[in-house]
Order: structure tokens, then C-alpha cells, then sequence
């Protein structure tokens, strides 16, 4: 631990040093993030003061319930990446549609975000940690035109950088540029997130399974056997039903982390582009593995839709390959 406070600021642009070539257009967009995250912090902590807990009562396009949180997070995240100047455009969980940006100051971004503005809303309106996620590519259409679908549907591979921000016990963002992971703890005294988990490795193995195991009669035999694997083996089970949450937890304590197909949901639940991409990046710099129920590593998935769901399983290397043993043991799938 170093002995003087580094602020998310000063590290971002430390790193940005090390690379001579660098604009600092992706460290302001960093930052950007940064502070919209405080924004949404800010009103996650006192959400039950101001009457925008519970739903809004419409539904958003995958049929979960709206919650108003979610709209204020995408709003406000949207806000902040329109004003920054650094992001052409925006594919968010919370929008059917991308959304383009204009050049601020006609400047032409080269970069895109895509988000999940609060993954878990299921947990928000009963106090339950939540988080953002966020991913970013390099845009790949003509920089001086309008950003298009092609820009987002890119593999996890070609992430330039990914992130989250847990809004726990206290707020942490934790993001990698693809050179470890780095975590960064708020602090509410000084309104700065600051340096507190350097270079994060996940363990190789830990003793927690994460899994809806409600679901379980409905998950394909594989998944069941490998469930009363980690079972007999006397692993604990772990589930908060907040992605961020159960990821932040497997990445310090290990542990796998498992939503595999259901009948609800026959190509899983958590989507591609705003959840898996962006945390399977996370997960694999600190030397864990993310792979789909189907065995396909998930940053190689080749994205066809904004809003594309995959079954997904991801943690400690060794507890990974131990389920993908399973699959190729037990799947009733030939290949
Ligand atoms: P959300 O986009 O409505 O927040 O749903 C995503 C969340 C994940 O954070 C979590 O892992 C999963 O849904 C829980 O789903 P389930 O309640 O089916 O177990």
C-alpha cells in the first residue's frame, strides 16, 4: 500500500504519461466517467430521501421493471459523456437505440462507450449494492461522420478499457486499459476517488459458487452437475443478484460466477455488450477466465445486436476450466 493518498486523476493520467503517443482523449474520458460516477454515487446514497426508489412502472425493452434510479444513472451518464467531448457515442442497456454524439467544440472523438448505467435494479429500492459498468472502444467508422451500429458491435477483445463503479459499504471503481486492474475507493471527505487496490489478481481458486440456484431445475444437466459439484465439495454459495457485486466479491476472495441458459431465458440473461464484455475483461486482466456455458471464451463472441444476451461463466481460472470440464463431460450438445 503506498503511504501518500493517489487520487483516480492523478493515476489516470500518470498511466497516460507512459504512453508518448497518447492524446489524453481516453484519460478525459476516464475521468468524465469518474465524475459522473460521483454524480450517481451521490444520489444512490440518498435515493430513499428523495422518493426515486421503487418503479417507475413502465418497463424497459428487455420487459424488466424501470426503476427510477436506473433512468436518473442513465441520464446523468449520458449527460456527462455528451458534455466531455472525448465519446462519439453511446449504446446503453436503458436505450433500444445507440445514441450518437455531436463534436463538442468540433472536435471529432474517437471513442464510443457502452454501459450498463445500474446493473441489479432488482436490489435498489431495498438497499442492496448496485453498480455501473462501462466499456470502450475506439471507433472504427469514419471519424468525421456519425458513429454507427458497427462502432459498438465490436468483440470484447478490441475493449480499449472497461470498468465499474460498486456502490457498496462505500463506492469503488475498478477499471483496466488492458495493463492490470486497478481499484480506487471514494473518499466522501475529500469527494475523490482514491488508489486502494493496486494491480488486483483474482485467486486461482476460491470457495464460493455464485449462481441463481433457484433456476436450477431449469438449467440444462451439465450446469446441474456441476452445481452439486461445487456443492460436494462444500463451496459456499454467494448471491446477491447484482452482477458487480457478485464479481467485485470473486475477484478479491475468488470464486466463479455462473448464469447459465433457462427456459426464461434460452441464451442466458446478462448482455454481451453492457455486462459480460466489460467485466470479462476485468476478470481476465487479473488473470481469471470468462467463458459462455458453450465453452466460447466471451470476448471473442462475435456481437450481432446491441441488446444480445449470452450464458455466462466467469472467475478463478481453475474453478472455470473444473465447469468446462463438466460441459465437455455431461452436454447433451454435440461439438
Ligand atoms: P438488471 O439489468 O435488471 O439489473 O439485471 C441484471 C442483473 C445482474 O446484475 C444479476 O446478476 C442478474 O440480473 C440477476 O438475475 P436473476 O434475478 O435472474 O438471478
Amino acid at each position: 500500500m503506498q503511504n501518500r493518498i493517489i487520487t483516480l486523476d492523478e493515476f489516470i493520467i500518470h498511466r497516460q504519461k507512459e504512453h508518448p503517443v497518447a492524446t489524453g482523449e481516453l484519460t478525459g474520458l476516464l475521468r468524465d466517467i469518474g465524475v459522473a460516477a460521483k454524480i450517481v454515487n451521490r444520489e444512490v446514497n440518498k435515493a430513499g430521501l428523495l422518493n426515486i426508489l421503487g418503479a417507475v412502472g413502465s418497463e424497459n425493452l428487455h420487459g424488466d421493471t424501470v426503476q427510477k434510479l436506473d433512468l436518473y444513472a442513465n441520464e446523468k451518464l449520458i449527460e456527462c459523456l455528451r458534455n466531455s467531448g472525448e465519446c462519439a457515442g453511446i449504446a446503453s442497456e436503458e436505450n433500444e437505440e445507440f445514441i450518437p454524439i455531436p463534436s463538442v467544440a468540433g472536435k471529432d472523438s474517437k471513442y464510443v462507450v457502452v454501459m450498463d448505467p445500474l446493473d441489479g435494479s432488482s436490489n435498489i429500492d431495498v438497499n442492496v449494492s448496485v453498480g455501473t459498468i462501462f466499456g470502450i472502444y475506439r471507433r472504427i467508422s469514419d471519424p468525421n461522420k456519425v458513429v454507427t451500429k458497427e462502432d459498438f458491435l465490436q468483440k470484447g477483445t478490441d475493449l480499449v478499457a472497461a470498468g465499474y463503479v460498486l456502490y457498496g459499504t462505500s463506492t469503488i471503481l475498478v477499471y483496466t486499459t488492458g495493463k492490470g486492474v486497478n481499484g480506487f475507493t471514494l473518499d466522501p471527505t475529500i469527494g475523490e476517488f482514491c488508489l486502494s487496490h493496486q494491480n488486483i489478481q483474482i485467486p486461482k481458486r476460491g470457495n464460493f459458487y455464485s449462481v441463481n440456484q433457484g433456476y436450477y431445475l431449469k438449467f440444462d444437466v451439465e450446469m446441474r452437475r456441476y452445481i452439486d459439484h461445487c456443492s460436494d465439495e462444500n463451496y459456499g454459495l454467494r448471491y446477491i443478484g447484482s452482477m458487480v457485486s457478485d464479481i467485485h466479491r470473486i475477484l478479491f476472495q475468488g470464486g466463479i460466477f455462473l448464469y447459465p441458459n433457462t427456459r426464461k431465458y434460452p441464451h442466458g440473461k446478462l448482455r454481451l455488450l453492457y455486462e459480460c464484455n466489460p467485466l470479462g475483461f476485468i476478470v481476465e486482466q487479473a488473470g481469471g477466465k470468462a467463458i459462455s456455458c458453450y465453452l466460447e471464451r466471451i470476448l471473442e463472441i462475435e456481437p450481432k445486436d446491441l441488446h444480445q444476451r449470452v450464458t455466462v461463466a466467469l472467475g478463478s481460472p481453475e474453478m472455470v476450466d473444473e465447469m468446462k470440464a463438466f460441459v465437455e463431460k455431461y452436454s447433451t450438445i454435440p461439438g
